[in-house]
């Protein structure tokens, strides 16, 4: 009886220890761990919510210690022992009975007592206050510095960054210069959608009909991910988008070369891209798709013109590989089942040409 009893105390220890342990170690070395701030943003974020979250813990901490503490101090005598004697029930009366002398003194109405109660509480929330309104009026305003302003916009389901001041336009990879802060005006398209990239900010949702606005920035070179976090409809799970932090020389370097057109290496190469820009511009993909400097000025799916540098495709959910952009164009419907993309049906040396081409817009 008594091992089983403390197996079970030992396990259930054990458990919560893990518990509490395993998902913070694992979440500490994720991509969208938010309380691994890679900019100011999430930094005055974090310390927020660790703030409350540390007084919440104090809180819970004393309120239940004196909670158990007083269920076993001042609990009935002898009760339990009697319940497991025959004729239980009535020996619990009696003990019960016997018990109400053990009663802790009674208090209503203490002034010293209702006092410590209120003032504890009201200290806490102006301790939480201060850095609250601190911090919101800092999230609020507008960055110091020479912020860089980037139009965010929720397509199901994919994203579409427009860099109003460079005539940038770029799908599902935002392309940011370290250390300099990037304010963002968040809207959609089609449905609400929320931008969320963790390591650099909190949510901000994005409201057909609406502008919302916030700022964020990195203060390390890296890829930041993120993902739509609203329930937008059946991709909402792979509308996924990644943030390159680019030190200032290579973000100017590739916004200077954003547009000017294919990389070719070999005449042969030269060729194929030619082909592949005609099937492009005669086939319905440019009814769809936008390329810098070419007829393609279609707006229902992501900006093209620097498909050749980005690490994936379709929201995140391919490697932008030369076979994976292939499979995706031959047949997006069985990469992303209900895709706004429908199949084309070029032909083997069509596709192989278009994915020649795509490759070297970079
Ligand atoms: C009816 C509109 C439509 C047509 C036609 C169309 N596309 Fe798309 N395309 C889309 C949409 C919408 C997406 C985004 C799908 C998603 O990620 O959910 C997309 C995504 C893509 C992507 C991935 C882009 C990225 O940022 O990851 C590529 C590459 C692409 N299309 C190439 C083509 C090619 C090549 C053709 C012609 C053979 C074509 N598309 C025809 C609408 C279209
Ligand atoms: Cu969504």
């Amino acid at each position: 009886m008594c091992s089983v009893k403390s197996a079970m105390w030992r396990g259930l220890i054990l458990g919560g220890l893990l518990l509490a342990f395993l998902p913070s170690q694992a979440a500490m070395a994720a991509p969208q761990y938010w309380l691994d701030p890679a900019g100011p943003v999430a930094e005055m974020q974090g310390r927020l919510f660790l703030l409350t979250l540390w007084i919440m813990i104090g809180i819970f901490v004393t309120v239940s210690g004196v909670l158990v503490y007083t269920l076993v101090r001042f609990r009935a005598k002898g009760a339990a022992a009697a319940g497991s004697a025959p004729g239980g029930a009535a020996a619990r009366r009696e003990s019960a009975a016997a018990g109400e002398q053990d009663l802790p003194p009674q208090i209503e109405g203490s002034h010293k007592l209702e006092l410590v109660w209120t003032l504890i509480p009201f200290l806490l929330l102006i301790v939480i206050a201060i850095p609250t309104v601190r911090y919101s009026f800092a999230l609020a305003a507008d960055p110091e510095g020479d912020p860089i302003k980037v139009r965010v916009v929720g397509h199901q389901w994919w994203w579409e960054f427009q860099y109003p001041e460079l005539g940038i336009v770029t799908g599902n990879e935002m392309r940011i210069p370290v250390g300099r802060p990037v304010e963002l005006v968040i809207e959609s398209d089609d449905v609400i959608h929320k931008f969320w990239v963790p390591k650099l900010a909190g949510k901000m949702d994005a409201i057909p009909g609406r502008v919302n606005r916030m700022w964020f920035q990195a203060d390390e070179p890296g890829v930041y991910y993120g993902q739509c976090a609203e329930m937008c409809g059946t991709h909402h799970a792979n509308m996924r988008l990644r943030v390159v932090a680019l030190p200032p020389a290579e973000f100017e370097q590739w916004a200077d070369n954003w547009g000017r057109g294919p990389v070719v290496t070999s005449e042969a190469e030269r060729q194929a891209v030619e082909r592949g820009r005609q099937v492009f511009e005669t086939r319905a993909c440019f009814g769809c798709h936008s390329i810098e400097g070419t007829a393609a000025r279609g707006v229902a799916g992501p900006n093209l013109t620097d498909i050749g540098l980005r690490t994936t495709l379709a929201a995140g959910i391919l490697e932008n590989t030369p076979e994976n952009l292939a499979r995706w164009i031959d047949d997006p419907q069985s990469v992303k089942p209900g895709a706004l993309m429908p199949r084309v049906g070029l032909t083997d040396s069509e596709l192989n040409d278009v994915v020649a081409y795509l490759r070297s817009l970079r």
